[in-house]
């Protein structure tokens, strides 16, 4: 992997889906992409590029022609049309799911992932959604038809996202729940994150056992393992298998559990907003 967010051509274009060929033609012709050069002269695309050219797909799917869909994807954002975008695309998604109008949800969803970075529609949209749902859920005033339907249209959606996250030529990270856990939301938000800055994903899902996780990151080779769980319950029911996993790999503990899970200091806890410890993670496997 190069620095952070500093991609090859190669790596774009397998990122995008595009070929290297198209990326230099929308380069050319309509300024797409604005790479730096490597000490060897070599050209670098960031993460902004890449969202630009992913906006320019989303914009030919539609129909509009190149050069239209260029300047819109080259325009830049308008910042308070985006916040008030976002603020005002939480309460549409609540009311889409709660009314089941699934077509309504993946409208909403369509149009903040054709203008903002998966980074934001994570922060600002989904996991703050999730959150008033789980709080309206414990009030009474979601019903549990509502709180399934709605998280599994979530679900459906973040997975489709996360199309290809194994590819790549980025560090691998296996991301599992821990025994028992069936919360793996959280999870796959944060395997989209880690997508976004280069990693490569190897995802075992809900509740995986431990020896399991083992048997994965041996044979995928894998950098980092990240087990996660809602409650702190099921990282001290298996305190031992963690502490015999951690001599093996290097392993993380996520999600909210891990706060309060209190195990050894060489087990990483990634306790923070998901975004972040993505970044962090990042850092940490660059030596930065
Ligand atoms: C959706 C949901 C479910 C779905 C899960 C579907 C799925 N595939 O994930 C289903 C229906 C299966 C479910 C089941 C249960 N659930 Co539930 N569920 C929720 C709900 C509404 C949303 C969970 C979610 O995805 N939140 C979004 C996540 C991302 O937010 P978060 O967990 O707060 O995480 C934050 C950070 O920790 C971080 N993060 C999260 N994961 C990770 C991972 C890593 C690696 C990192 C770095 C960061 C990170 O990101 C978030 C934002 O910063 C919550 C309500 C809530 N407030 O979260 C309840 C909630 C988590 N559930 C709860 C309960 C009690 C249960 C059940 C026991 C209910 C039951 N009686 O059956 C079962 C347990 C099942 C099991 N064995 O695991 C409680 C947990 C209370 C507790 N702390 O003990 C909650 C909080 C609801 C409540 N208010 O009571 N649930």
């Amino acid at each position: 992997m190069t620095r952070p967010g500093l991609l090859r051509i190669g790596e774009l274009s397998r990122r995008s889906g595009v070929s290297p060929e198209l990326l230099r033609a929308w380069e050319r012709r309509y300024q797409l992409l604005h790479p730096a050069r490597s000490q060897g002269g070599l050209r670098l695309y960031s993460l902004e590029d890449l969202d630009r050219v992913r906006v320019m797909q989303q914009h030919l799917a539609r129909g509009l022609a190149a050069a239209e869909a260029a300047a819109i994807a080259t325009e830049p954002p308008a910042a308070s049309g985006t916040e008030t975008l976002l603020d005002g695309a939480k309460d549409e998604l609540a009311g889409a799911l709660a009314a089941f109008d699934e077509p309504r949800a993946d409208a909403v969803l369509d149009s903040l992932l054709a203008t903002a970075t998966i980074d934001t529609v994570l922060a600002t949209v989904v996991m703050p959604y999730l959150d008033d749902l789980g709080k309206r859920w414990k009030r009474g005033d979601a019903s549990i038809a509502q709180e399934h339907a709605a998280t599994a249209m979530l679900r459906g959606r973040l997975l489709g996202l996360a199309r290809g996250w194994g590819r790549g030529l980025g560090p691998r990270i296996v991301l599992a729940c821990a025994p028992g856990e069936q919360h793996d939301l959280g999870l796959i938000a944060f395997g989209l994150a880690l997508r976004a800055r280069g990693w490569r994903v190897v995802y075992l899902g809900a509740d995986t056992p431990l020896t399991s996780v083992a048997d994965a990151a041996r044979a995928c080779d894998a950098a980092f393992v990240v087990v996660s769980a809602v409650t702190p319950k099921p990282f001290r029911a298996h305190r031992d298998e963690l502490r015999t996993l951690a001599r093996k790999q290097r392993l993380c503990l996520g999600g909210a559990g891990a706060a309060e899970a209190a195990l050894d200091s060489y087990i990483e806890i990634l306790s923070g907003d998901l975004v972040d410890e993505a970044e962090r993670m990042t850092a940490l496997v660059d030596g930065r």
